[in-house]
């Protein structure tokens, strides 16, 4: 009955991890999948999560379907974390923002609401992105280009290349741009390049889609909103996916939000009204238990500080491995390979510079794992492994 119907092939970063839980080696490090580890290796608790979960639990309050749009406090907290508590675009009412599973849910719910209301646009991407963004956006019927982002030479970014193809797409071309630590990159746009970009997608008339899957982890939680503020600021229409995965550490609970800014709040309801519409065609309304931590985390002062205080210290470790990586590969290349990448680069994710055959080398031979692409996870490095990743990185790039 079934005979026509393909093997999947599986998400790579995924069968990644699997590979890595299976080998029996003692040294083997995980550098593959873009989780945030601890010091330890460990997916951390973190504190305010744990006051929030133990308040949810003591009230045992029943568990009635959400909105389709969400729970109102999760969307007002996720407005002022992306936008800003006192930003004019939230103060006047004219953002559609909707609870959504995780990043990934929040980019389905656009590219369906693309796709219906905008069927000419094509989307954009840059070259690289998230592999599942090119999965997640055909699979909703828009047709997927890319335009130049990552500079292999430089380890750079190829901007005034990615501003020339921007200024050559069809008026209402959707353009997806990651806000912040790009994924698989780490290459970011500096404040000044978005302010040069703002203005080309504001001629073309171009749709900015900004997926934020980590903020607060590069800079800070505000610096890492700087593009999606500076859009909102600008007056263009723009779709933001956002994602509490990382930055809260509940990646099960699948908690992220679409939010799509609009000129005045009329048009905000409307959006709503036809996003409120795609979620009833898919999966009806969305699950209690991670909004409620997270908006419960983002209404208390005490604990809003408490998260916003543990994030700085997830981001400075990652600063940290960054610099720790970059001194053990100095000592030992000295000046013979570019290095400045690591500590340029921004987030969770770097790419290295190494081709799939050094990836294959460090998996087998060190136990070492990374994506084929040369992408590193960043925060699977820690005080006990980063000089023995160094070590062996050196070694296959000396
Ligand atoms: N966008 C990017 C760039 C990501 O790296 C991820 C990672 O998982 C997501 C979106 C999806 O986030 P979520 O796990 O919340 O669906
Ligand atoms: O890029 C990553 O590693 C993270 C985690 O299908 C991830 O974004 C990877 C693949 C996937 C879902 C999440």
């Amino acid at each position: 009955f079934f005979a026509h119907v393909p093997p999947y092939g599986g998400d790579p970063i995924l069968s990644l991890m699997e590979a890595f839980q299976a080998d029996p080696r003692a040294r083997k490090v995980s550098l593959g999948i873009g989780l945030y580890f601890d010091d330890e290796g460990r997916l951390p608790v973190m504190a305010a999560v744990r006051q929030a979960e133990a308040a949810l639990a003591a009230q045992r309050g029943p568990r009635p379907y959400l909105p389709i749009e969400g729970l109102a406090e999760y969307r007002a907290g996720v407005q002022r974390v992306l936008f800003g508590a006192g930003h004019e675009a939230v103060a006047s009412r004219r953002i559609a923002t909707l609870q959504t599973l995780g990043g990934s849910g929040a980019l389905k719910v656009g590219a369906d609401f693309l796709h219906q209301y905008f069927p000419q646009s094509a989307i954009w991407v840059s070259d690289p992105t998230w592999e599942n963004h090119l999965a997640l956006f055909e699979g909703a019927g828009l047709r997927v280009h890319s335009y130049p982002y990552y500079d292999l030479a430089t380890r750079g970014l190829r901007f005034e290349a990615m501003l020339e193809t921007l200024r050559g797409l069809p008026a209402r071309s959707i353009v997806l741009l990651h806000a912040s630590c790009h994924n698989p990159t780490g290459v970011d746009l500096s404040h000044e390049q978005w302010r040069a970009l703002i203005p080309v997608l504001a001629e073309r008339a171009l749709i900015p889609f900004v997926d934020i899957a980590y903020q607060g982890l590069g800079d800070g939680l505000e610096e890492d909103a700087f593009a999606v503020r500076a859009l909102a600021d600008a007056g263009l229409p723009c779709f933001v996916a956002n994602s509490f995965s990382k930055n809260f550490s509940l990646y099960g609970e699948r908690v992220g939000a679409l939010s799509v800014v609009c000129a005045h709040e009329a048009a905000a309801e409307t959006v709503l009204g036809q996003l409120q519409a795609t979620v009833r065609r898919n999966y009806s309304t969305p699950p209690t238990h991670g909004a409620r931590i997270v908006a419960t985390v983002l209404q208390s002062p005490a604990l809003f500080e408490a998260w916003r205080d543990e994030l700085a210290a997830m981001r400075q470790r990652i600063q940290a491995m960054r610099q720790q990586l970059h001194a053990g590969l100095d000592e030992r290349l000295q000046g013979r390979q570019p290095i400045g990448h690591f500590l340029s680069q921004r987030g969770m994710f770097s790419y290295t510079g190494l081709s799939a055959a050094q990836v294959d080398w460090l998996r087998h031979e060190q136990g070492i794992y990374l994506v084929r692409s040369g992408r590193m996870c960043i925060s699977g490095l820690s005080t006990r492994n980063v000089g023995y990743v160094a070590q062996a990185m050196a070694h296959v790039l000396a």
